[in-house]
Order: structure tokens, then C-alpha cells, then sequence
């Protein structure tokens, strides 16, 4: 896979370097390219936003720097754009989660165009989807400064679903939103005794379809406190009979 990413704040991007992406890059599994945007802004003061028509406050992405930008990198990247997916990450796009990981993590080629300001004049968002595949992507119902944060969160969600790439496929599935629709249960591990706090019982009982039984019993109970909206009848049809309190 190719991760190109477009930016006026390349500093940004350094963590790759650290991370997951960066060992999957220097295995080879990835390439990364991190772009100043400013590198296709020609004037002398590298000018990559203007004031908004119909006016308002803050100020607008220029379309005529990412025009340049995507034309390039689309070109190194793939072919022509054909079999690339350029990702706009803005607080006005669809939410991103693992089944949308999972999607990108099929791709050849994303490119990650963050905005900054008000946002990128709509025709550049228009133009992309006339040369690539497009996907608007938010974070959640919160304002970041710009989407560079946000593309690294992508990566890393992305990333780490490439085949060959992390060490232990079992554990990719075990965890919340993978599998099953439902947080994770507790972990521990030694000491038996910490602090005056003990291990549950069950966990050092040897019994392990007790053990199985316990920890959907948590998940279920962890996920109907925290994030009711996740369950679904599906996700409880696992045989368990549901219980109410009259
Ligand atoms: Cl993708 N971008 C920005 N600027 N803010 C966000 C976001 C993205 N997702 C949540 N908030």
C-alpha cells in the first residue's frame, strides 16, 4: 500500500516514522510520501488560502495548490488516480470506524488531503472525484484544528490491518469493533493481589468455558453502559437470554 499525505504542517506526519506505519514502512509493506502543500503554491509568499466568497469569518483552502498536488502524487502513486482513494478528513464528513478501516485497508493508494481554516474550496473536493475515488472522513462530533491528526488516526487504524503486518492475527480479532459489536471486557494480569485489589476469581479458576462466559457477561455489561447505541439485537443473539429488571 501507498499513503501519500498533502499538508501545510509536514511536521506532523514525524510519528510515522515511530509507529506502526513506520516499521511496516521500513519492512516494505508501505510506502509513505508526507508533502508541503506549499510546494505547488508559486507565489512568493507561498499563499494556500484566501478570503471566503459571500464572505464570513475565517479563510478558505485555494483549489489551484491541490489541483497541482493531487496531479502529481496520483501519478507517482498508481497509474492515473484509477486505483487511488483520496481521503479529505473534515469534521463535515462520515464518521470513521472499523468497518470504513477495513474498506480503506483494501485500497493500493490513499491520499490523505488535510485542510486547515475554514476548509478547501468545495471545487477541489468536486474536481478529486472526477480522478480518483473521494472519501470525507470525520473523526467524531468535535472540532480538531485542522485534519492532520485525524489522517494519523486513519493510518494507524488502517495500517494495522494489512495483511502480514501485525504479529498476532488472533489478537486483531479478539478486539472491541471487530468482532462481536461489543467493547472489550476487563484484562489483568500479575500480580494476583495489587494494591488491596484482587483478580476475579474466575479468571484463575482453570475453567474456560467459565472464563468465556464471564467475559461476554462483562462486555455486555461494559457496553450497555457506556455505548448503549452499539446494542443491537444482533449483537446480543448469541444465545444469550436477555434478563430485564421489573
Ligand atoms: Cl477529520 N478534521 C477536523 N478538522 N476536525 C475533526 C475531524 C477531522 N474529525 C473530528 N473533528
Amino acid at each position: 500500500m501507498r499513503l501519500d499525505y498533502l499538508t501545510i504542517f509536514p511536521d506532523f506526519f514525524a510519528p510515522l516514522e515511530l509507529s506502526l506505519p513506520g516499521k511496516a514502512a521500513a519492512s516494505g509493506l508501505l510506502d509513505l510520501g508526507v508533502h508541503d502543500l506549499r510546494r505547488w503554491a508559486h507565489d512568493r509568499h507561498r499563499t494556500v488560502d484566501d478570503t471566503p466568497y459571500g464572505g464570513g469569518a475565517g479563510m478558505v483552502m485555494k483549489p489551484e495548490p491541490w489541483g497541482e498536488a493531487f496531479a502529481e502524487v496520483l501519478s507517482a502513486g498508481s497509474d492515473t488516480g484509477e486505483r487511488s482513494t483520496i481521503v479529505f478528513t473534515t469534521p463535515s464528513g462520515e464518521r470513521f470506524d472499523q468497518r470504513l478501516a477495513e474498506e480503506l485497508s483494501t485500497r493500493e493508494h490513499l491520499v490523505f488531503a488535510c485542510g486547515r481554516y475554514e476548509g478547501i474550496d468545495q471545487r477541489v473536493i468536486d474536481h478529486a472525484r472526477e480522478i480518483a475515488e473521494v472519501r470525507e472522513i470525520s473523526l467524531g462530533d468535535y472540532v480538531l484544528n485542522g485534519g492532520e491528526v485525524a489522517a494519523l488516526a486513519v493510518t494507524e487504524a488502517v495500517v494495522r490491518l494489512l495483511p502480514g503486518f501485525m504479529g498476532n492475527a488472533a489478537s486483531l480479532v479478539e478486539e472491541s469493533h471487530a468482532e462481536g459489536g461489543l467493547l472489550e471486557y476487563p484484562v489483568y494480569t500479575k500480580p494476583r493481589s495489587w494494591e488491596g485489589r484482587d483478580v476475579p476469581d474466575v479468571l484463575l479458576s482453570g475453567d474456560h468455558g467459565a472464563i468465556a462466559r464471564w467475559r461476554h457477561a462483562e462486555a455486555v455489561r461494559r457496553t450497555a453502559e457506556r455505548r448503549p447505541d452499539l446494542l443491537t439485537p444482533s449483537v446480543l443473539d448469541d444465545g444469550t437470554p436477555i434478563v430485564r429488571a421489573v
